[in-house]
Formats: C-alpha cells, sequence, structure tokens
C-alpha cells in the first residue's frame, strides 16, 4: 500500500510543523461540519464470485438537512479478495448524468491509476450539478454505491475510508465534502467488514428421469438424483445413453421399437418402461421427437460405457 496516513506523515515528514497545522485546522472542522461519511454494506456476506456493493452515505450530524455540492472519498480495500467494478447509482441522491459519480483515472493525487482503480486503492469523486445542491439527511443520504466482485474466500476484508493519504512525489489527498467553498466533513465511519463464503462445488446431476441438472452433491441426494462428481458437466447429457431404449449399453435393432414407442409420449408422461424415455433424445434437444429419427438411425451399432 503505497498511502502513507497522515499521522505517520506527521510523525516523520519535514514538514511536520505544516502538517501539525492542517492537522489544527481539521480539528477544528468538527465544530463547523454538519456531514458524516459512513459505509453501509447491502450484504455482510456473499460468495465467491458475486457482486459486493457498499453504500456510501452522506449523514448530516445536526439534526437537519445539511446541503453539500461535492465529496472527495479516499478509500482503501484488500484487491486480494475485492476487485472493485465501478459504482452503482440507483437510488442515490447523486444522478448522472447532472451528477457525477465514479473513479476518474489520472487524478492529481496519483491514486486512481485506472478507472475504476485495481490496485486496493482510489479516491471517489462525486460532483452535483453546478449551482446546484443536494443534501445530507440526518438518517443518511446515499452517495454511490461502490460496487466490488468477491474474488476468494475470507472470514473478513475490509473496505476502509481514510481522512487523508499521500503517495510519493503527489500531493497529500483528503476525504472532504464541500458546503459551498467549506469542507464541513464531520466523522468517517470504521471500515465496513465483508464477508466471502465459499461456493459449493456444483456437478452433473441425474434425475431419476434422466434429466440431467447442475447441482450441488447435496441437492442432487434431495432431489433424488445421482451425482456425477464436482465439476462435471450436463453437455453432453451423462444420464443417457442416447437410442439405448432398454439400456443394455448398445444401441441396436432391439431398441427400435421402444424409441417407436416413445414418440408417443410427449415429455415422457406416462412412459412405462424402466429404462428412461429420455434415452430417444439422440439429437440433444432434451426431448423425443420425430428430430429423433435420423440421430437415431445414426446411432445405431454405437455403444455406450
Ligand atoms: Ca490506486
Ligand atoms: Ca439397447
Ligand atoms: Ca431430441
Amino acid at each position: 500500500m503505497l498511502f502513507a496516513s497522515q499521522r505517520s506523515a506527521e510523525r516523520s515528514g519535514p514538514a511536520a510543523g505544516v502538517v501539525c497545522a492542517l492537522l489544527l485546522v481539521l480539528a477544528t472542522l468538527p465544530a463547523l461540519a454538519g456531514i458524516n461519511l459512513e459505509w453501509r454494506p447491502l450484504t455482510q456476506t456473499v460468495n465467491v464470485g458475486e457482486p459486493v456493493g457498499v453504500g456510501l452515505f452522506a449523514v448530516s450530524d445536526t439534526g437537519q438537512n445539511e446541503p453539500f455540492n461535492s465529496a472527495q472519498v479516499i478509500m482503501t480495500w484488500e484487491n486480494s479478495f475485492l476487485q472493485l467494478t465501478g459504482v452503482n447509482q440507483a437510488g442515490a441522491v447523486l444522478q448522472p448524468p447532472s451528477d457525477s459519480s465514479g473513479f476518474p483515472a489520472g487524478d492529481s493525487f496519483g491514486s486512481n491509476e485506472l478507472n475504476p482503480p485495481a490496485d486496493g486503492d482510489g479516491i471517489w469523486f462525486g460532483f452535483v450539478e453546478v449551482g446546484q445542491t443536494r443534501n445530507a439527511t440526518p438518517a443518511g443520504s446515499l452517495l454511490t454505491t461502490i460496487m466490488f466482485t468477491a474474488l476468494a474466500n475470507t472470514p473478513a476484508t475490509p473496505v476502509t475510508m481514510l481522512y487523508s493519504a499521500q503517495k510519493p512525489g503527489r500531493p497529500m489527498a483528503y476525504t472532504k465534502i464541500n458546503q459551498g467553498t467549506y469542507n464541513v466533513l464531520g466523522t468517517l465511519s470504521g471500515p465496513s467488514i465483508v464477508t466471502i463464503g465459499e461456493l459449493p462445488p456444483t456437478g452433473a446431476c441425474c434425475l431419476p428421469n434422466a434429466e440431467c441438472a447442475v447441482l450441488t452433491s447435496t441437492g442432487c441426494d434431495a432431489a433424488g438424483g445421482s451425482y456425477r462428481g464436482d465439476g462435471t458437466s450436463c453437455e453432453p447429457n451423462p444420464c443417457v445413453c442416447p437410442g439405448d431404449m432398454d439400456c443394455d449399453g448398445l444401441v441396436d435393432f432391439d431398441d427400435i421399437n421402444l424409441f417407436v414407442a416413445a414418440l408417443s409420449y410427449p415429455g415422457g408422461v406416462g412412459w412405462p418402461f424402466p429404462c428412461p424415455w429420455l434415452s430417444g433424445d439422440c439429437n440433444g434437444d432434451h426431448d423425443v421427437t420425430f428430430d429423433d429419427i435420423n440421430a437415431f438411425v445414426a446411432r445405431m451399432g454405437a455403444y455406450c460405457d
């Protein structure tokens, strides 16, 4: 992480006096401040591969609506667990195209190396239409929903807001929410922790009617099916030997009468024979119809394992 926290800069930097002065200025801000920034995740637990939405809220701490016209928020996340994919403005007070919300690349702080940034730190910018304001309500107004994709299993991974951060050779960046020309930022909520669970493995499940479904092993058992193993596929259908209507492993003349009979049981309803009706599906369309006749003839002499 290239960000240096403001506190470490205060201790070590040659410009400590300047930073202290900045800190004093910042320390006076909560007195003027009216708006806190807060993470509120949409869901706390997701599975690998699923989207993660973390709402960024502006919350008035004065008991009344507080207008603002722009905001910028420095954030960090663990990019081995979460991949930032962008923002979602659904339900937010910032509404494009008149308002903007996002991670424009090439910012002067050197934070957004890409849009969206991929390295685990970035700065979000929100701008209200020129000349307009939006309100932060005491209950909280949604500025944006930061969207990630969950990459790997972990009991907890934080998404964090920082008051300030600095990249080497770049100006210090600050998290702000502006009322006119004043930064009225109050507090930042702590990290929003997201738990990422592992999706259970799935595989081909042969259901009692010889249909194939991709299910978990547990789901297959519950459906009365036979599980073919993790990662196995239903294409082609592993649950039947196409054309082998008597399930003896060979497609031959003995199967012809049963195949012809199968054409008279649409959907397999009422099929009276022990070998699955779907065995007549020789063209792989999950149905047994006249369309299978040519493919059935072509299967004559075929063996199945
Ligand atoms: Ca970055
Ligand atoms: Ca046969
Ligand atoms: Ca068919």
